[in-house]
Order: C-alpha cells, then sequence, then structure tokens
C-alpha cells in the first residue's frame, strides 16, 4: 500500500524572498526530518571549505574566500539526506516485495535511509536478499562476460568523483564499448554540443570572479533560489553594484526576483531584500530563439543607424577578426518580421527593446543558463543562439563576459572531463592505447536516448548504473518500466533506495556505497577524491563522517572489483594498487590528461580549486575554421511542434524540495506548494477558455501525434502566473508523459521544457 502525503494539500502564494527567514526555518526542519546526528551538524560547516567535503547538491564554484558557512539550504538537504541516522537493512527487504513497492512515493522509499548491505534479487520471493560482495562480484562478472560488450551499458550520474569516473570509463573501454551515457546526456549536453560547434570548447568560458567585472547579466531559464542557491551571493554582490539582471522566464521564480541574505545578521534583522532581476521577461516556454533574435535585430539596426564615424553598437572588430558567417546570421535577423519575434517569444517589442538597450550600453556581459535553454527540440539552437549575441558585442574572452551555463550534479561537468562519453573524438583513445597498451573501441557508445531505445527494442541486455535513478529520470516511463525486466542483468550502485530499484533484471544487484560525506579508508589510509565544478575549477573532497554501515564499499572499490572480473587482466592497469590509493588513479588521470591535470594530487586542495584552462576564454577557437561560429537558427520556436488548438506546452519542473528524482519533502515555498506534488500550473485565462477550476482534477495527455498513449492522472488546476499556452507540472512524476523521440535534435537531451499535451477532464 501507498503511504500518505504527511500534509493536507495547500496552494497560496508564498511573499517571502529567496534565503531569509524561509530559508533558516527549512533548515531547522531538515535535521530532526533526516535524524540527523547532533554530532554530525557539524560537517556542514565543513561543506565547501578548502579542506572539508564538496557539497553533494549542485555544481556552483566553491569559492576560496569563503563565508563562515559555505552552504545553502539545499545544500543542508543534501548533507542532511545522506547523513541521515535512518537504514534501508536486509529486514525491511524481507518484509516487503518489489511489487508491494512499486506503490511507493519516490519519498518514501528513499526517506526510509541509507541501504546497508549488498542485495541480490530473488526472483521466487520477489524480494531483495542479502549477499555477500564477493559472491555478487562474481556473479555480475559471470553475466557479463559472455554478453556481446555492444548489448551492455554503464549509466552513471554526476555526482560519482573523478577518480571513480574514470575507472568506470576505462573499464567501459577495456571491456569493449563507449556505452556511457551520463546524466549529462539529459541536462547539458545541449551545451557541450552547442558551445563546441560555436567556440571550440564545451564548457563555458566563465568564472566566479566575472561576477565582480561585468556590468550586466542575461539570465535565461535556470532557477537559481532552489538549483544553485549559493550564486544568489553572487547575482546580490553584483547587484550592489548596480549590474543590470535581465531575466527570462516562463515563471516569476522567487531567487530570480528578491533575495535575503540568511549569512548577513542585519539583512536578516532589517528583513532587507536584494531585487535580483532589474527587468523579468515572462517569456512562452520555447521562446527563446525569438527573444535573441528580437534583440540582435535591434542592436543590428541601431548599429546601421550609426552616424559616419561612430563606433556602433556591434563590435566590428572582433566580428571581423574573430568570427565566420556573420552576415548570413545578420541577413536572416533583418528578414525575420517584428511580429513573428512577438509571437514566438509571448513578449511585446518594447519588452525586448528594453532588454537590448541594457545590452547593447553594457561593456561586459554574462550570459547564464539551464535547462530552460537545454531541454526543447532546438536545445542546440537556444545554446547557439546565446553565443551569437554574445558575439554581437565581442563578449567572449574578455573579463566579466561571456557564456555561463549552471551545470546540475557536483561533478557532471568532471566525469565529462576525464572519460565518461559515448562520443569517440571526446575520448583519450590514442594516449589510452599509450598508456595502456590495448584498443579502445572506435564505434560510437549509446547515449541516454539510444540507451532507452534498446532497452524498449531488447538490443540493451545489461544495465549498470553508477548513481542516479536511470529509469525515474527517463522520458516514457510506461514502456521503459515494462521492458526494464527482459534485461538479462541490472546492477545499481546507490546510497538509497529508489524507484529503478525496484525493476529487477533477469539478475539483479543492488550494490551501497560509501557517500561523498563518509570517510573512504582503503589499505594506505583515508583518501580523497575530487570533483569539477560549472566553471570548470577542481576541488579535492576529503569525507569524515563514519559510514552509515560497515558493510559500504566506496564507488572505485566497487568499480575496480568489476573491472576485475570483465576485463582481460593487463599488467598496466592495476586496480588494487589504484584502490588502495587513491592518488595512484589521480596520476594516471594525469598522465591522461597532462596539460589539464598537471601536478594533480599537489594542487588537489587548492583554495577555490584550480582551473582547469579554457581557450575560448584566451580567444583561441578550437573549431575546424579557427573562428567562433555565428549560427543561422532554422526558426523561431524551440519547441520542435506547430501549435494547435487545445495543445499546451508542458513545462516539467523541480520544486525547492527536491533534488532530481530524489523528493526531500512535498513543500515548494517560493511556488506555495504544500503538501503536494500533483499541481499543475495554468494561466487563469486558459482556465477560463478551458472551463476549468481551481482545484479541480484532471489528466494531461500526450498529444505528440506518434500514436503512443501518455496519461498523468490526479492532476490539480492550480491558477499560476505563466504565459498562455504553457503549463507547469513537477517532474519526475511528469516523465510518464514525455516521449522518448521527443529531444534535442542534436544533443538528444530530451525536451522535458516543451512537452505537447492536452488536458482532458
Ligand atoms: N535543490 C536542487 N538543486 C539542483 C537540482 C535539484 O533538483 N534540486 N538539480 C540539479 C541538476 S541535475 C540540474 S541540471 C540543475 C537544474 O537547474 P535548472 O537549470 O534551474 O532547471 P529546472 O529546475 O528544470 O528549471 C529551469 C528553469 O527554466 C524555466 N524555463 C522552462 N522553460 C523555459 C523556456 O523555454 N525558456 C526559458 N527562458 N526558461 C524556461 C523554468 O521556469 C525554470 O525556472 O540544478 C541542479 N541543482
Ligand atoms: N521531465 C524531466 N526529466 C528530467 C529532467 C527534467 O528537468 N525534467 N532533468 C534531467 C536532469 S537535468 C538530470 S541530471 C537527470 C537526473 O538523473 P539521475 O542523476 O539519474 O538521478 P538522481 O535523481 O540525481 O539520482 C538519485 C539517486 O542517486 C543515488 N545516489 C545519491 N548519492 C549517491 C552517491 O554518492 N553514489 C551513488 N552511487 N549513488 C548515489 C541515490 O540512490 C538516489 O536515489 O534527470 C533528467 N530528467
Ligand atoms: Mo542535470
Amino acid at each position: 500500500m501507498s503511504k500518505q502525503s504527511p500534509d493536507k494539500p495547500r496552494i497560496s502564494p508564498f511573499k517571502g524572498p529567496a534565503g531569509g527567514w524561509g530559508s533558516v526555518r527549512s533548515l531547522a526542519e531538515i535535521l530532526p526530518r533526516e535524524r540527523v546526528a547532533p554530532e554530525t551538524f557539524v560537517e556542514l560547516a565543513r561543506q565547501n571549505k578548502p579542506d572539508g567535503f564538496a557539497c553533494v547538491s549542485c555544481a556552483w564554484p566553491k569559492p576560496a574566500d569563503h563565508h563562515p558557512a559555505e552552504f545553502c539550504e539545499e545544500g543542508a538537504k543534501a548533507t542532511a539526506w545522506e547523513l541521515t541516522t535512518l537504514r534501508t537493512t536486509p529486514d525491511f527487504f524481507q518484509k516487503h516485495t518489489l511489487t508491494a513497492l512499486r506503490g511507493w512515493r519516490d519519498y518514501d522509499l528513499e526517506q526510509h535511509g541509507r541501504l546497508t548491505h549488498p542485495l541480490r534479487y530473488d526472483a521466487a520471493t520477489d524480494k531483495y536478499v542479502a549477499c555477500d560482495w564477493a559472491e555478487a562480484f562474481d556473479a555480475i562478472g559471470a553475466a557479463l562476460r559472455p554478453l556481446d560488450p555492444k548489448s551492455v551499458v554503464f549509466y552513471s550520474s554526476g555526482r560519482t568523483s573523478l577518480e571513480a569516473s574514470y575507472m568506470y570509463g576505462l573499464m567501459a573501454r577495456m571491456y569493449g564499448n563507449q556505452n556511457l551515457p551520463d546524466s549529462s546526456n539529459m541536462c547539458h549536453e545541449s551545451t557541450s554540443v552547442g558551445l563546441k560547434a560555436a567556440i571550440g570548447v564545451p564548457v563555458g568560458t566563465t568564472r566566479q570572479e566575472d561576477f565582480a567585472i561585468c556590468d550586466a547579466i542575461l539570465f535565461f531559464g535556470q532557477n537559481v533560489g532552489s538549483n544553485a542557491p549559493r550564486m544568489l551571493h553572487d547575482l546580490r554582490k553584483a547587484r550592489k553594484r548596480g549590474v543590470e539582471i535581465i531575466t527570462f522566464n516562463p515563471l516569476r521564480e522567487r531567487g530570480l526576483e528578491r533575495f535575503t541574505d540568511p549569512q548577513n545578521p542585519i539583512e536578516m534583522a532589517t528583513l532587507d531584500e536584494t531585487i535580483i532581476s532589474t527587468q523579468y521577461h515572462q517569456v512562452k516556454a520555447g521562446g527563446d530563439i525569438a527573444v535573441m533574435t528580437g534583440i540582435a535585430k535591434y542592436l543590428i539596426a541601431w548599429d546601421d543607424a550609426k552616424a559616419p564615424g561612430e563606433a556602433g553598437v556591434l563590435d566590428h572588430d572582433f566580428i571581423s577578426e574573430h568570427t565566420n558567417d556573420f552576415s548570413a546570421f545578420a541577413a536572416r535577423v533583418r528578414a525575420t518580421e517584428w511580429s513573428d519575434i512577438e509571437r514566438e517569444s509571448g513578449l511585446d517589442l518594447a519588452a525586448i527593446e528594453n532588454a537590448a538597450r541594457v545590452y547593447a550600453r553594457s561593456k561586459a556581459v554574462l550570459a547564464i543558463y539551464g535547462m530552460g535553454l537545454t531541454q526543447h527540440v532546438k536545445g542546440v539552437e537556444n545554446v547557439r543562439m546565446v553565443v551569437n549575441l554574445l558575439l554581437m558585442r565581442g563578449n567572449i574572452g574578455k573579463p566579466g563576459a561571456g557564456p555561463m551555463p549552471v551545470r546540475g550534479h557536483s561533478n557532471v561537468q568532471g566525469q565529462r572531463t576525464v572519460g565518461i562519453t559515448e562520443k569517440t573524438e571526446l575520448a583519450p583513445v590514442d594516449k589510452l592505447r599509450e598508456l595502456y597498451g590495448f584498443d579502445p573501441p572506435a564505434e560510437k557508445g549509446l547515449d541516454t536516448v539510444a540507451t532507452c531505445r534498446g532497452v524498449i527494442d531488447g538490443s540493451v541486455k545489461a544495465v549498470v548504473g553508477l548513481g542516479g535513478n536511470f529509469l525515474r529520470a527517463v522520458p516514457e516511463t510506461v514502456a521503459m518500466e515494462n521492458a526494464w525486466p527482459r534485461l538479462e542483468l541490472s546492477v545499481q550502485i546507490a546510497t538509497k533506495l529508489n524507484r529503478n530499484h525496484l525493476f529487477a533484471g533477469r539478475q539483479t544487484y543492488l550494490l551501497p556505497c560509501l557517500g561523498r560525506i563518509e570517510e573512504d579508508v582503503q589499505a594506505t589510509g583515508p583518501q580523497a577524491v575530487s570533483v569539477e565544478d560549472s566553471t570548470s575549477c577542481i576541488h579535492g573532497s576529503r569525507g569524515k563522517v563514519k559510514p552509515a554501515s560497515p558493510h559500504l564499499l566506496s564507488e572505485p572499490r566497487i568499480v575496480a572489483e568489476i573491472a576485475k572480473r570483465i576485463v582481460p587482466s593487463n599488467p598496466r592497469v592495476d586496480w588494487d594498487i589504484w584502490v588502495a590509493d587513491y592518488a595512484r588513479i589521480r596520476d594516471a588521470i594525469e598522465a591522461t590528461y597532462p596539460e589539464i591535470f598537471e601536478d594533480f594530487n599537489a594542487r588537489l586542495f587548492t583554495p577555490g580549486g584550480f582551473w582547469k584552462g579554457n581557450k575560448a576564454a584566451d580567444r583561441i577557437w578550437l573549431t575546424p575554421s579557427g573562428k567562433a561560429e555565428f549560427f543561422v537558427p532554422t526558426g523561431l520556436s524551440a519547441t520542435g511542434f506547430a501549435d494547435a488548438e487545445g495543445r499546451y506546452r508542458l513545462i516539467t519542473l523541480r520544486s525547492n524540495d527536491q533534488f532530481n528524482t530524489t523528493i526531500y519533502g512535498y513543500y515548494d515555498r517560493f511556488r506555495g506548494v504544500k503538501g503536494t506534488r500533483d499541481a499543475l500550473f495554468i494561466n487563469v485565462e486558459d482556465m477560463a477558455a478551458a472551463n476549468l477550476c481551481e482545484g479541480q482534477i484532471v489528466a494531461l495527455e500526450s498529444d505528440a501525434g506518434d500514436g503512443m498513449r501518455r496519461r498523468r492522472d490526479g492532476l490539480i488546476v492550480t491558477p499560476y502566473d505563466i504565459p498562455r499556452g504553457c503549463l507547469g507540472a513537477y517532474y519526475p512524476e511528469a516523465n510518464i508523459l514525455l516521449p522518448l523521440e521527443h529531444h534535442a535534435a542534436e544533443s538528444h537531451v530530451p525536451a522535458a521544457k516543451s512537452v505537447p499535451v492536452r488536458i482532458v477532464i
């Protein structure tokens, strides 16, 4: 039987700022809820400090000149979630079949506490039973060895350290594939593809210190108050200097409106708030290409109107020296009708002109963005349009300016750096051959979407998950859950029970691992690991808390044990020596990527991290033309589908009380939603037009026109300040509506920010 919501649903506007007393109250609720032992509270003080552990929540940089408490409400939740004293032991699994547990909510599964023992699925009783580590590893090895490596997938979620990730990627390649999908495939892959093509690097060019130099910020589709709250300090400081922040977001997200610094006693006492966005534009979901085309059109028009000898608003010197194809882009912009821009963006021209004026007069501009741009059918085009705008005024490769994608998981960018990629061109193939004397596979591997196709069509036979909740995070929930039991082998390495674990293959193992905050002792003593943040700074992280159970193994150890059983033995790869001393893994990383990781071990605990460098930031463009590339968009809408009567664009959202598929609780404070995750956010005029009333229960059905029936019932009609034609509902529950083939064209990121749906009464 599924458990009940802790509170009766209540939906009422929240009037406070981001941060402030609301976050303090929320913090006060978290620690008792997770039953964190008082002596481990002190761990919060070590979060994101140079000698402490890197927060397991978001990827925002950990500064060198840190605050007394360098954590936020969300980081505290993530820490408490890992340090909980609650446990999910073999006894628990004796009481519950997987069939029964599939009726539980995501919240209840994880809230039960940390996994304590390695577990094997027993089909006869439909239960997990405790097993030996050696038994699990031997069985996994025996199942994987006879399989065609092409049919085996090694997923990872972006929390895993650089050390474990490096070993995992190497293991896959030595085994014979590059089937290395990761959470990045559902996230910033549009950035990796778009920025690489445009400016020759797959990551942002900017750093935290740029906040102190920029004079304007364009802010697209990222919910800073919930998903990267420590950035609010940077935004606040910038605002105090008078920096203009221009936000484009269909929803009025509180963190983008107002912030009270909970670490500033005077602000807290006086309820002083900083206004974050100086302009807030509620663009339609999928309307950003139109907005940016509009801004570009103003810039070009003003530049055309300049008097002879005047500088104009375009940086012509930069454009001619550093870029390619401006004329094609400019011709397209000139030819675009203002009326089309208004219709597709959902904004009036005065709003776009206001934004363009600020951009035109600012000398150094940051463009910050998140899932609101990347998770669209034209997500890569969104990213390219950001670059187009920046290039027009030379805003890349100078202090205070450039693209700033806000990454998700705390090491998602780092995983890519050390070889977690399905793309051969991004793998250090020659180095691996030289160092280890084997031939890495040349064939491209499976990304997330391709993995899902393979699970559904039966060509994927085994999935190993290093963290994450793959089945819950991916699209097409029903077909994926139905197909999963056909796998020969499902192995999940995790800290807490989640829905993916409730779907067994023919053989299934659930392997519990240490979290990053826990002490990791190996043969040579306590170990540290490392992660890379959103601004390409690499940090050491040392866990000190006693592990949740004596039976847990570290991720590097688990990877090594599997590797030893599935890859041919190789005198140059001694997995045991690496596990005994992670510094030796870092030596191997340094040998593989000498430019980035020079003196890795010596620099591991550099305050603020050490920067891996960025050629585009130095205006060296690693593109085929040797220049930064302008791009001509293929249209003005990013949704990838036509508008039709009754068809809405569904935005799938995170609440302030979740980390991806981990649901911390049922209070999305900033949106005023308490006690439920079934809210359907809708514009009041759309409500009236569709004859809906507040609180009415409705369903959504997929309107993708592909003949597949997808439906989500039980949604509560919730009037909300959201553009007409757009709806909002929470992820991951809404993934049941997301078609697998509805993804970004080039990057394959599921298009979770504009899903075509109809409301059904
Ligand atoms: N506490 C917490 N922190 C997290 C996470 C978490 O779940 N909880 N997740 C982590 C991960 S993996 C990631 S990737 C990041 C995600 O962080 P974000 O990038 O902030 O992702 P979302 O919360 O999905 O919301 C994106 C924002 O885009 C807006 N949006 C939707 N469609 C559009 C559009 O078409 N145009 C524009 N301009 N805006 C749009 C939405 O209203 C929303 O404010 O956060 C990371 N940090
Ligand atoms: N509709 C829709 N779908 C989306 C998104 C969206 O916005 N809308 N966002 C997408 C994005 S941006 C992302 S990144 C993905 C997230 O996809 P994933 O990264 O796969 O999912 P998470 O929810 O972060 O994974 C949570 C699980 O990780 C495990 N875990 C936690 N810590 C550790 C650890 O230290 N080690 C190990 N081994 N396991 C650990 C726990 O068991 C926990 O249950 O979802 C994507 N899916
Ligand atoms: Mo993400």
